[in-house]
């Protein structure tokens, strides 16, 4: 028997009224607007990690610690535990709450310049002794929330506030690719590169996310999921142009995903 393909037209609004605006998909943890620049990549890379949550089964049973950027205003609406820690020092915090609640989740989320500048001993020591956390990175390559200066993940020839005529490595040096050092580090259970920019990349990286809770969960060490996330406010593109500026830019320096694959369980095959 074959199936009736129904076509729904996307040229006007649906035949029975009920049309639904972006608002109406908002997961139930996000508690309200985010108030981010239109086209940033970071309220995307935060309904992924409250829809997780939600789908582990684990909100109730949760810590988040945030550092200090744009995303740090999700404090306001996230309908989770979270604790926002001094710049830099998230993975440090993240790891007193764990080891006086070994059975909560605890996870950070932090960006570029909190972790990559101003906490980059933090999170590798954090890695190194094996804590069992998970770190959520946002890297847009700026420092976005102070009006968009070069970072330590700024690529080379990117313009930002403070390398105005692009990152030059003979005056600015190279940029540090975090998460495979912390992939290198014994300790680590799980790491993994992802994006926003395409619902395919969201969708991928939403799976990330979940891989990086789920080795938590089984105690296997650190975990960390770097995620690249549009800012064209920092980057001088317009919001629609931040998608393809994050593949042609960061994507070709930073490539997507899992730099340590979650280790096999004993007894499994090759
Ligand atoms: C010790 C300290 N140094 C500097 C600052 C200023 N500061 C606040 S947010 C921020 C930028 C953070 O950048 P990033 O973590 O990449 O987040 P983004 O805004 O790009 O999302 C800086 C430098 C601060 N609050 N505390
Ligand atoms: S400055 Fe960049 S990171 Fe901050 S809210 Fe605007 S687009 Fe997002
Ligand atoms: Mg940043």
């Amino acid at each position: 028997m074959t199936q009736e393909l129904r076509i729904v037209p996307t040229d006007r609004p649906p035949a029975d009224g009920k049309a639904r605006k972006v608002a109406d998909f908002r997961p139930s943890l996000m508690l309200g607007e985010h108030g981010l620049c239109p086209g940033c990549g970071e309220p995307v890379a935060l309904r992924i990690l409250l829809e997780t949550l939600q789908d582990l089964g684990i909100v109730n049973n949760s810590i988040g610690v945030v550092g200090h950027g744009c995303y740090g205003s999700f404090v306001r609406i996230m309908d989770v535990d979270v604790l926002q820690c001094l710049h830099g020092r998230a993975p440090s915090c993240a790891t007193g709450i764990k080891r006086m609640r070994p059975q909560t989740a605890v996870f950070t989320m932090q960006g570029d310049g909190d972790m990559v500048n101003e906490g980059l001993q933090e999170v590798l020591h954090t890695a190194a002794r094996g804590e069992n956390v998970t770190a959520i990175l946002l890297n847009n390559g700026v420092f976005g929330d102070t009006g968009g200066q070069q970072t330590a993940t700024t690529v080379l020839g990117q313009r930002t506030k403070t390398s105005i005529e692009g990152r030059d490595p003979g005056l600015h040096g190279h940029p540090i690719p975090v998460a495979d050092l912390v992939a290198s580090l014994d300790g680590v259970g799980y790491v993994a590169r992802g994006a926003v920019g395409t619902a395919g990349s969201i969708a991928r990286t939403k799976r990330m996310i979940r891989a990086a809770f789920e080795s938590q969960l089984a105690g296997e060490g650190f975990s960390l999921v770097e995620i690249l996330t549009m800012c064209p406010t920092g980057w001088f593109v317009g919001a629609p142009q931040g998608p393809d500026y994050l593949a042609e830019s960061m994507e070709q320096v930073f490539p997507l995903g899992d730099l340590r694959a979650r280790p096999k369980p004993s007894g499994a095959g090759a």
